[in-house]
């Protein structure tokens, strides 16, 4: 009888642990196969430029794929709602916290309340200044420096060392905007006789990029800019509006160096609008998964993932276009 009794109760006892397990996993996010779904954070700039949009396009469709459950906020290019994600991100209790930072700075605070949360932050596109480098796994993203360099090297060519520059940057305290502005200048230091006359914010965006261009060329050194350097296509894309509704040819009368590579790009490369743009690749859904995935097996990986582009020029964008991804 004892036997019998002890192995109700062994049974009841397993019943109760299943339904135990069963009920501490209730409303985790399960996959097809009753696997507990990988469950991301993203907190997105905004969607100020192509090169964004396609950005969020990649991370968007690269999380279906895989079947990762997605928590996708948009941020309006605004800080504190990137820090209000995050936040909520950790009520959450998200598996890993994904963001592109509109500025380098203002992130301790937030990201130690994450690390004492015990999650895993990525940081995709921009980076963060920060005094302790453990307050984030990894940073994927391009080298700014590099592409400013690129751009620099670019003109140098195509003037021959001589030029009246025009200046757009990008959003003011981002890593684009300061790593952009000190790759080129790093270039131009070698060559005297090419000296940026005008400089501002066009905040990354098409029509602030066309409205500063209108005032550069209303101001008294307007005459004499023959150069644009805008820090994205987008602003360059707006300059070329503003150029042609002063009357002159942009591509000719004023030569313009972008960075990003967007189709709009191309298409202003073909028509001879715009001279050069300086690839930088928003296409970062895949190694950005790739890396989620390592995370959550705990496997180790990179602290810094350098994403690889090109420069193309006006003599290739027609061959180049028709395969352009973003
Ligand atoms: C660069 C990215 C920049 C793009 C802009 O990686 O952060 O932000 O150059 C975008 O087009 O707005």
């Amino acid at each position: 009888m004892s036997k019998r009794i002890g192995e109700i109760v062994l049974v009841a006892g397993l019943l109760a642990a299943g339904m135990m397990l069963a009920s501490c996993d209730k409303g985790q996010p399960k996959d097809g196969a009753g696997k507990k779904k990988i469950v991301v954070g993203f907190s997105q700039i905004g969607a100020e430029s192509d090169w964004r949009k396609a950005n969020t396009e990649s991370i968007k469709a690269e999380a279906a794929k895989r079947g990762i459950e997605l928590k996708f906020a948009d941020a309006q290019q605004k800080q504190e709602n990137q820090i209000q994600a995050l936040r909520s991100f950790i009520q959450m209790k998200v598996d890993v916290i994904a963001f592109s930072p509109v500025v380098e700075t203002g992130w301790e605070p937030v990201l130690r309340e994450i690390k004492k949360a015990g999650i895993p932050v990525i940081l995709s596109d921009r980076a963060v200044d920060v005094s302790d480098d453990s307050l984030f796994k990894t940073f994927i993203g391009a080298d700014f420096v590099e592409e400013g360099r690129r751009a620099g090297r670019w003109l140098v060519k195509k003037t021959g060392g001589k030029a009246k520059i025009a200046e757009l940057q990008g959003t003011p305290g981002s890593a684009p905007a300061i790593d952009r502005k000190k790759g080129f200048e790093e270039i131009l230091k070698d060559h005297p006789d090419m000296k940026i006359i005008k400089s501002q914010t066009g905040d990354f965006t098409r029509a602030k990029g066309k409205e500063v261009f209108e005032s550069f060329l209303k101001s008294p050194e307007g005459k004499e800019i023959n150069v644009l350097y805008a820090h994205n296509d987008d602003m360059a894309l707006g300059a070329i509006q503003a150029i042609e509704e002063a009357g002159k040819k942009p591509g000719k009368d004023i030569l313009i160096v972008s960075i990003d590579g967007v189709r709009g790009a191309f298409e202003a490369m073909v028509a001879g609008k715009l001279n050069c743009s300086v690839e930088c690749n928003p296409l970062l859904g895949p190694q950005m998964f790739d890396l989620v995935e390592k995370i959550v097996a705990g496997q180790e990986i990179p602290k810094r993932v350098v994403v690889e582009e090109g420069v193309f020029d006006e003599s290739q964008a027609k061959e180049a276009l028709p395969t352009r991804k973003y």
